[in-house]
């Protein structure tokens, strides 16, 4: 199945979202764990959504649409010490907002790296998903890095979450059709009501 995707707008504050219809599949996790590359493996375009080497490189809410229904939200990340504190402040009040009030938003696909495990932020953002009925997907990222004996410890590792995670590598390619599938059963619940005023 195809994931055509393509780049719509940057939003630096809640006002500057889209409005339209479309639910909306965000990904959040830490900086640097992968999110922006992910959502590039899902599409099948590399470029699409920005990389770094360096974290902290998506500031902004970006909206990407596939399909007549369905949107994917590349998020910035949290966790990136080095960053200056009033833009780490402007980031995590943006990502707050979002995920509290964007009615649009079905599903949050949670990246975690998967040799670090979840943390606070995770338990946290896991907790707020819940809270609003947000479908939750965790994802356990750069599976192409773990050696047998860590990939053995991925579910014990994540047991704090409750959610299972899935294995995903968008260098090799694990678990990216699997996730893709998922994303597009929600590309037929389109039509959220007001979602066009969230
Ligand atoms: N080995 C490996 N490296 C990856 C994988 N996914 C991403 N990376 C690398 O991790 C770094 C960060 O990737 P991004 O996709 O920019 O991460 P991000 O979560 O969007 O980062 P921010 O936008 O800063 O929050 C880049 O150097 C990627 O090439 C993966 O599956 N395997
Ligand atoms: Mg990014």
């Amino acid at each position: 199945m195809k994931l055509a995707a393509r780049f719509v707008t940057s939003a630096f504050a809640a006002e500057g979202s889209p409005r339209w219809e479309r639910v909306e599949i965000a990904f959040a996790g830490r900086s640097n764990v992968g999110k922006s590359s992910l959502l590039n493996a899902l599409v099948g375009v590399r470029g699409l959504a920005r990389i770094s080497r360096t974290p902290g490189r998506t500031r902004s809410l970006n909206f990407f649409e596939v399909g007549d229904s369905l949107a994917l939200v590349d998020l910035p990340g949290y966790g990136y010490a080095a960053m200056a504190h009033a833009e780490a402040a402007r980031i995590a009040t943006l990502l707050r907002n979002y995920l509290a009030a964007r009615r649009n938003l079905v599903a949050l696909v949670m990246l975690i790296d998967a040799r670090r495990g979840p943390g606070a932020e995770e338990r946290e953002l896991a907790a707020a998903a819940t809270r609003r009925g947000v479908d939750l997907i965790v994802v356990a990222t750069k599976c192409d890095k773990l050696r047998a004996a860590e990939r053995a410890a991925v579910p014990a590792l994540f047991a704090p979450l409750a959610v299972k995670p899935m294995l995903a590598s968008a260098r090799d390619g694990e678990g990216i059709d699997q996730l893709r599938r998922r994303l597009l059963h929600y590309a037929g619940r389109a039509g959220a009501g007001d979602a066009a005023r969230g």
